[in-house]
């Protein structure tokens, strides 16, 4: 047996958590021989609610699951762990502005990404809670004892969503799209660069030729594919989202292959794109085998798709003044 990995998921009791969890409980992602302590972190109203999902993730007699801790707060809740999932966050209520959600949101990742500096020293964070790119700046301001490109958002649901689409277009399957980079903010200014994407091996546009398919549907389909799934079942997306956060950690986990690449948010520090500083920004990423990540370098973008990626960089600017009060410099 493996040493135990301690995965901590805040939101435990949430639709998100309801799926993930029992994923991660499975050996999917670790393997069935790494022994996983589950760490559910939830508000205090949601503690009863969380000791039922534990009881179901017993019921499953996973193998591979070691224990489940239930917390209250993320400050015990985070002490030793090796992944901090960020799930939890508050929710956009009804004629609540984009602003408002953000600003409601930013004091609970101050919390946190103090509360991270509990965990274990190897410790890695994906934010999947929206505004999840400002959210993950803000917790890694507030975590500066943790190495910065510790901290992913999540947009690997828009690369899947994204990949989805282009594969059902081109008649061939998901697993022959390459290269498929989700650039910017986890909203509906989002870029999936259909330009630099590979279908077998092969420039996408040999495949599919249909300009206003590809600039038009498609952009539109992936980047308002949560609200079209909200107006579809009358809740947000939560399978699909809990799978992708599952994709990132076997990605994050594994050595990208030389002909692909896999899209997170991590900060924009010397990138070699020309974004500002000081984002949490997506780009094309390559994992080496110590987890590390670099940025793919050298894509080529039209004008056209260039003005989208500084729409989306904008968009992560503007966020991030209305969090400046909870950024520490
Ligand atoms: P739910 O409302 O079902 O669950 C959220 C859970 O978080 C609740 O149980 C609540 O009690 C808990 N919570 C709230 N504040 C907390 C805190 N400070 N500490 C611990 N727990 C807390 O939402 P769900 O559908 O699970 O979605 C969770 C988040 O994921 C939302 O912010 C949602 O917008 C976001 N999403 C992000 C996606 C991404 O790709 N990055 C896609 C899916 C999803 O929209």
């Amino acid at each position: 047996m493996n040493k135990p990995i301690r995965i901590a998921v805040t939101g435990a009791a949430g639709q998100i958590g309801y799926s993930l969890l029992f994923r991660l409980a499975s050996g999917e992602v670790f393997g069935k021989d790494t022994p996983v302590i589950l760490h559910l972190i939830e508000l205090p109203q949601a503690i009863q609610a969380a000791e039922g999902v534990a009881m179901e993730l017993h019921d499953c007699a996973f193998e591979s699951l070691h224990a489940v801790e239930i917390f209250d707060n993320p400050t015990a809740g985070f002490e030793g762990v090796h992944w901090a999932l960020l799930v939890g966050s508050s929710p956009r209520r009804a004629g609540m502005l984009r602003k408002e959600l953000i600003s409601i949101n930013a004091p609970i990742f101050v919390d946190q990404g103090k509360a991270l500096l509990k965990a274990d020293t190897s410790i890695r964070c994906v934010v999947v809670g929206n505004p999840c790119n400002t959210n993950a700046l803000i917790a890694l301001s507030h975590a500066q004892d943790i190495p910065s490109s510790r901290f992913y958002a999540m947009t690997a649901l828009d690369e899947t969503r994204a990949k989805y689409q282009l594969a059902d277009k081109a008649g061939c399957s998901v697993k022959d799209v390459r290269k498929l980079a989700i650039w910017g903010n986890h909203s509906n200014t989002m870029v999936p660069d259909y330009e630099n994407t590979l279908i077998n091996g092969k420039p996408l546009r040999e495949m599919i030729q249909d300009e206003t398919w590809l600039n038009k549907t498609f952009m539109s389909t992936v980047q308002e594919r949560g609200a079209q799934i909200i107006q579809a079942r009358g809740k947000s997306s939560a399978a699909s989202a809990a799978s992708a956060c599952i994709h990132h950690l076997k990605a994050a986990t594994a050595i990208t292959p030389a002909d692909d690449v896999f899209s997170a948010a991590v900060l924009s520090d010397n990138n070699p794109y020309d974004i500002a500083s000081g984002l949490v920004f997506s780009f094309p990423l390559q994992f080496d085998h110590a987890g590390n990540h670099s940025i793919y370098p050298g894509l080529a973008h039209s004008s056209a798709l260039k003005d989208k990626i500084r729409h989306t960089e904008q968009d992560l600017l503007n966020e991030r003044e209305v969090v400046k009060d909870f950024l520490t410099s």
